[in-house]
């Protein structure tokens, strides 16, 4: 039987509804919605698992000209990401313009992978206003395919949902299936740590680091996790800790606050580092992340 796999990224800015498209599609929690823009501050996976097929989400944060230094690390990953994709949506909203952002948005425009355009939120809109919103989009995006759809009540979701699925290209799967079917929460925690590592070190140390949640205990009223951080070199080991552990004290600090909120629980998070020097040679997932090692 054949098997289709890839990568999707959504692409928009903050409070188009990137999150809730996502949600939609994964059917679980994996990614925090919520009004304020700039909380999912880089890619959140989800992963949608069919038996002949496996889709790959990217939730990337809103696009913003870059101000200030981490803002432009943010960006950059951005358009790495936008170039990793099998597939891009491009996410805008009833009444909005194109991307302030004119680099990233000649890019959308000259995309090779295939652009698909949502016009989110249509349940706000007239049919005249809808109209001329897609004659709006086709002339400013032509080589996208254009899908007005209200993410929130789930109009012409499935659809999209299927043209996805259609445009995959032919590919075993990138994740194992059944690890992440057994247990999405673990996957949710190391992404949140994942990114509160990317957000706290240079460059090369996110790239270095597997992390592996070997607790998730939930309790009435808290949650209990143990996450090993595992890194190639003592060296890694150390920057990860910091001085007096205080690097390795600020993860956790962010990474629970972010699980109380995804939650909606106490947590109590336990970070630990090791060096293993061969873990990159026993992760045998090629794409893993979204990263091309
Ligand atoms: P993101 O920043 O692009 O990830 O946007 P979110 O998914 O967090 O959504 C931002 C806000 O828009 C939330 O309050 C959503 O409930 C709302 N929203 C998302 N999709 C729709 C939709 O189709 N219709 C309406 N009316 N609201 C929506
Ligand atoms: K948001
Ligand atoms: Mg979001």
């Amino acid at each position: 039987m054949s098997h289709k796999a890839g990568f999707v990224n959504i692409i928009g800015n903050p409070n188009v509804g990137k999150s809730t498209l996502m949600n939609a599609f994964v059917g679980e929690r994996l990614s925090i919605i919520t009004s304020k823009a700039q909380t999912t501050r880089h890619r959140i996976l989800g992963i949608v698992n069919g038996e002949d097929f496996q889709l790959i989400l990217s939730d990337t944060p809103g696009i913003i000209k870059p101000a200030y230094e981490m803002q432009a690390s943010m960006m950059n990953f951005v358009k790495s990401a936008f170039e990793d994709a099998d597939i891009l949506i491009y996410m805008v909203e009833i009444g909005e313009q194109e991307l302030k952002d004119e680099a990233f948005f000649n890019k959308i425009i000259h995309a090779t992978i295939p652009v698909l355009l949502l016009l989110n939120k249509i349940d706000n809109s007239n049919q005249e206003q809808l109209e001329e919103q897609v004659a709006f989009w086709t002339a400013k995006v032509p080589n996208a395919e254009i899908f007005p759809i209200s993410a929130l009540q789930n109009f012409n979701v499935p659809e999209v949902f299927g043209r996805i699925i259609e445009l995959l290209p032919e590919s075993p799967a990138y994740y194992p299936k059944d690890q992440l079917t057994d247990k999405p929460e673990r996957f949710f925690v190391n992404e949140t740590i994942r990114e509160k590592i990317l957000l706290n070190y240079s460059k090369e140390i996110p790239y270095a680091v597997e992390i592996v949640t070997e607790e998730f205990f939930e309790d009435e009223n808290i949650i209990r996790i143990r996450s090993l951080i595992m890194v190639e070199r003592d060296t890694q080991k150390g920057i990860i800790i910091g001085h007096k552990g205080a690097a390795l004290k600020k993860v956790g600090m962010e990474a629970r606050a972010d699980l109380e909120k995804f939650f909606g629980k106490q947590i109590h998070i336990e970070l630990y580092v090791k060096v293993n020097k061969n873990w990159r040679s026993n992760v045998n997932m090629l794409k893993r992340f979204g990263y091309n090692q």
